[in-house]
C-alpha cells in the first residue's frame, strides 16, 4: 500500500511540476488569511525533497509532505502574534478526509487551541490544493502554532500553504475589539476623550471627569457579546460599580448585575485588568457602560474589549442554504435586488431551478444581486453555479466581492479574483471569516468569465446562520458523563449535539436536554448544541464541559473570602485567612487563627446543600501535623442556631499534605455548615487547616 502511494505520489510530484503554471509567490488570492510574519521558522518530518519551508514560501504549487498519513507541522514566529483562525491549502492523492488539530504557543506552554475539526481535501486533475475552510482558534497571542494532521486513508498528509487570520485584540485584555467602525462617547475630561478607551493602548484612559460616567459604544451592526472585560484606573484607589445596559431593538436594557471592584492606582497608569463582567448574551445594536467610583476619584476607564461565547466553532459543512427557495424577488421571504435585470429576473439565482435561466444584467461589468433577510444573519459561506448552457461558464463571474450592509455602507467580506474552470451547474463554494450578522448581502461582479454579452449566475447559495440560536446552554457534569440543558426554542424542529466539532446524536433530538456519556472523568470536552430550524441548522452554542463524579468538593477554589462564590466566615484570622483552607493550594498557608482553642471556619453556599462528607488536610509543613485540629464538630446553620452533624475527638496521625475524610449522616440542606475546632495537636502556638472540603449527598 505504501509502495503504491510512494509510486504515484511521486508521478504526482513529476506532473505538478511539468503542469502547474506558476504562481506569484507574493499574492495568494484565494487564501483570506494573511502570510505568516515574516522571519517564522518552520519545522517537520518530511519527504524527500518537499520540507516544511514550502508549507510558508507564498507558492500554491509548493507543498510540505509529513512521507506518511500523519504528520505536524510547527511554525514559531519572532514575537507572539494575535491569532484568531488559521487557513490551510492541502493536497491529497487519492482525496480523503484529514483531521486538524491546531495548538498555540504562549508563555512556553504548547495548548490545543482548537477541536479536531474534520476536512475534506480533494484531488485536483489541474494539481491544484484544496483551499480548506479556516479553522477558528481561541483568539490570543501565540509565539507559535503547531498543526497536527490525521489522514483517514493512505494519502500523505501535504500541506501547499498556511495562512493566518489576525485576531482583533490587544495584548493584556482578554476578548476581542469592538468591531472597526463603533463610536464611542461619553463626557470627559479635557485630554482623556472616550475613545481612548478603545484605543487599543492600556495606557491611555477616558476620564468621565467626575466620580460619576457613561461610555456608550454603538456598533456597525448586531454584535454577539456575552461578557465585557474592562482595565480600569482610579485616584484614588477605590471600590468602583460598574453596570452595562445594552442596545436591542432599539430600546436600552440593563444587561448586568452592578458589581462591584476594587480598582487600583498606578503612578505608571498601568490599570487593574477586572474580572469579566457577564452580560447576558445576545447580538447588541449598543452598549453602555455605566461607572459610579466612591469617593473622589474619578470614573475612567483605559480600554475595553468584549467576549463572546455565541459566534464559535461552526461544524464545517453542516449549514445549511438559509435562503428559501424563492419564486419571485419576495416570495416566499426576503428580497431580492439588483443593479437591473435583463434577460434573468434576480430570484431566478435564488429558485433552485437549474435551468437555462438565471440573473442576467444588461452588462457584463459593475452588477450586483442582492438578498435581504427578513432578520440579521451571520453568513460565513456562498456558492455560485453558472447556468445549465454551453455559455454557462464564459458567463459566470470571475472578479468579484462579497458584501454586507451595515446599515450605511456595504462591507467587504469576501473578495475573488482570477476564479475560472466554471462548469455549467457545477457550483463553487466560497468561505469566509465573518461573526457579523448582517440582514443584507451582495455579490458585486466587476467582470465575467469572457462572454462578451452576458453575465449570468444560475443559482447561488447563502450559508450561515439566523440568530435563532441556542441559548443558555449549561453542561452538567457527573460521572463520565455530561448532560447538556438548554432554553428550548419555539422555532427548532429538533437539535444536534457536537463533541469536539463532530456530530453525536444519531436522530434529531426532540428535548431540550441530552445526556453524553462513556466520557473519560476530568477531560475538558468542547460541547456544543445547534437548532434544526426551516431554513436549516442554526450556528452551535458552545460549552465547554468537565466530567466529575458527583463524589466531588462543591466548595470552589476560593481566591478571597468571597470570590468567586459564597462567604468565608471564621472566628478570627492571625496568619492565613479564612479562603486558604478553601484555595486548593497545599503550600505552608492556610487559615490560622491567633488561638490552638474554642476557634470556628465556617463556609456559606449561594443555596442550600446536603452535606455528607468532609475532608481536612494540614499545610505543607513539618508543624502541619501538630497544628490541625485534634477534637472537633461540624455544625450546620439551621438560620436560628448552629446543629451539631459530626463530632470528632482525639484524631491524631495527621501527615502534611495529606486529607482525612469524615462522613457522617445527614439529610438536611444548611447554606452553612462551620467547623468548631476545641483543640488542635500539640503545638503550642498554632491551629492551622491547610485545606477542607464538602460533599454533597449524591
Ligand atoms: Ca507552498
Ligand atoms: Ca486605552
Ligand atoms: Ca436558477
Ligand atoms: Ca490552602
Amino acid at each position: 500500500m505504501k509502495t503504491k502511494t510512494a509510486l504515484l505520489l511521486s508521478i504526482y510530484v513529476c506532473l505538478m511540476v511539468l503542469l502547474v503554471p506558476s504562481v506569484s509567490a507574493s499574492s495568494l488570492p484565494s487564501m483570506q488569511g494573511e502570510a505568516v510574519p515574516s522571519g517564522t521558522v518552520v519545522t517537520g518530518e518530511s519527504y524527500s525533497g518537499s520540507p516544511a519551508t514550502n508549507a510558508i514560501d507564498g507558492d500554491l504549487t509548493t507543498y510540505w509532505n509529513s512521507g506518511s498519513s500523519s504528520g505536524t507541522i510547527q511554525l514559531n514566529f519572532t514575537s507572539p502574534t494575535p491569532i484568531s483562525g488559521v487557513q490551510i491549502a492541502a493536497n491529497a492523492f487519492p482525496e480523503t478526509s484529514e483531521v486538524y488539530t491546531i495548538y498555540g504557543l504562549s508563555n512556553d506552554k504548547w495548548t490545543r487551541i482548537s477541536p479536531p475539526t474534520t476536512l475534506s481535501v480533494k484531488w485536483n486533475s489541474q494539481y491544484k490544493p484544496t483551499i480548506l475552510d479556516p479553522i477558528s482558534v481561541t483568539p490570543g497571542f501565540y509565539s507559535g502554532i503547531k498543526i497536527q494532521v490525521n489522514a483517514a486513508g493512505y494519502s500523505w498528509v501535504a500541506i501547499s500553504e498556511i495562512s493566518i487570520l489576525r485576531a482583533n485584540i490587544c495584548s493584556g485584555l482578554d476578548g476581542e475589539m469592538p468591531p472597526k467602525g463603533t463610536t464611542i462617547t461619553g463626557t470627559s475630561y479635557p485630554g482623556t476623550e472616550a475613545v481612548n478607551a478603545i484605543d487599543c493602548n492600556l495606557l491611555s484612559y477616558w476620564n468621565s471627569g467626575s466620580s460619576n460616567g457613561m461610555l456608550q459604544l454603538n456598533f456597525p451592526s448586531a454584535t454577539a457579546v456575552s461578557s465585557i472585560n474592562i482595565a480600569a484606573n482610579a485616584y484614588p484607589e477605590t471600590d468602583v460599580v460598574y453596570t452595562i445596559y445594552g442596545l436591542l431593538h432599539g430600546s436600552w436594557n440593563q444587561i448586568s448585575t452592578s458589581t462591584r471592584y476594587f480598582v487600583n492606582w498606578s503612578p505608571q497608569y498601568n490599570p487593574t485588568l477586572l474580572t469579566p463582567i457577564s452580560v447576558t448574551p445576545d447580538y447588541y445594536d449598543g452598549l453602555r457602560i455605566q461607572v459610579n467610583a466612591t469617593g473622589t476619584s474619578w470614573a475612567a476607564i483605559s480600554e475595553i474589549t468584549l467576549s463572546s461565547s455565541l459566534v464559535t466553532g461552526l461544524p464545517s459543512d453542516s449549514k445549511a442554504n438559509i435562503i428559501p427557495p424563492m419564486s419571485s424577488n419576495n416570495f416566499p421571504s426576503g428580497l431580492v435586488e439588483s443593479s437591473n435585470a435583463n434577460l434573468g429576473d434576480g430570484y431566478q439565482a435564488f429558485d433552485r431551478q437549474d435551468n437555462t435561466q438565471g440573473w442576467t444584467p444588461n452588462s457584463v461589468q459593475n452588477q450586483w444581486l442582492s438578498y435581504k433577510f427578513a432578520s440579521p444573519v451571520v453568513l460565513v459561506k456562498y456558492t455560485i453555479k453558472p447556468v445549465n448552457h454551453t455559455v454557462g461558464p464564459s458567463r459566470a463571474p470571475k472578479n468579484w466581492k462579497f458584501e454586507g450592509y451595515d446599515g450605511t455602507k456595504w462591507v467587504t467580506l469576501d473578495t475573488r479574483t482570477g476564479i475560472t474552470d466554471w462548469k455549467a451547474t457545477v457550483a463553487k463554494d466560497f468561505s469566509f471569516v465573518n461573526n457579523t450578522a448582517y440582514d443584507k448581502y451582495r455579490i458585486f461582479v466587476n467582470d465575467n468569465n469572457g462572454d462578451p454579452q452576458y453575465l449570468t449566475i444560475g443559482e447561488m447559495e447563502m450559508m450561515g446562520f439566523d440568530l435563532n440560536i441556542v441559548k443558555n446552554l449549561v453542561a452538567t457534569p457527573g460521572d463520565h458523563s455530561i448532560t447538556l440543558s438548554w432554553n428550548p426554542l419555539n422555532t427548532a424542529t429538533g437539535y444536534n449535539i457536537y463533541q469536539d466539532g463532530v456530530k453525536i446524536n444519531q436522530s434529531s433530538v426532540t428535548t431540550n436536554t441530552y445526556k453524553i456519556t462513556g466520557l473519560t472523568n476530568s477531560n475538558t470536552y468542547h460541547l456544543g448544541v445547534s437548532a434544526l430550524l426551516l431554513s436549516g441548522e442554526s450556528a452551535t452554542t458552545l460549552v465547554i464541559g468537565i466530567p466529575t463524579p458527583s463524589d466531588f468538593n462543591i466548595i470552589p477554589k476560593m481566591s478571597s473570602n468571597t470570590s468567586p462564590s459564597g462567604l468565608v466566615e471564621f472566628s478570627n484570622a492571625y496568619y492565613g485567612d479564612g479562603y486558604q483552607a478553601f484555595d486548593r493550594q497545599d503550600n505552608t498557608q492556610g487559615w490560622t487563627p491567633n488561638s490552638v482553642q474554642n476557634q470556628w471556619l465556617s463556609y456559606k453556599f449561594s443555596s442550600p446543600k446536603t452535606i455528607v462528607r468532609y475532608t481536612i488536610k494540614p499545610v505543607n509543613h513539618v508543624v502541619g501535623p501538630s497544628r490541625a485540629p485534634k477534637d472537633w464538630k461540624l455544625e450546620g446553620y439551621d438560620g436560628t442556631k448552629w446543629v451539631t452533624l459530626d463530632a470528632r475527638t482525639g484524631i491524631i496521625d495527621w501527615q502534611a499534605t495529606l486529607a482525612k475524610e469524615f462522613t457522617f449522616t445527614n439529610s438536611t440542606a444548611y447554606d452553612k455548615y462551620r467547623l468548631f475546632v476545641n483543640n488542635n495537636n500539640g503545638d503550642p502556638q498554632y491551629l492551622t487547616i491547610g485545606e477542607m472540603e464538602m460533599i454533597e449527598k449524591n
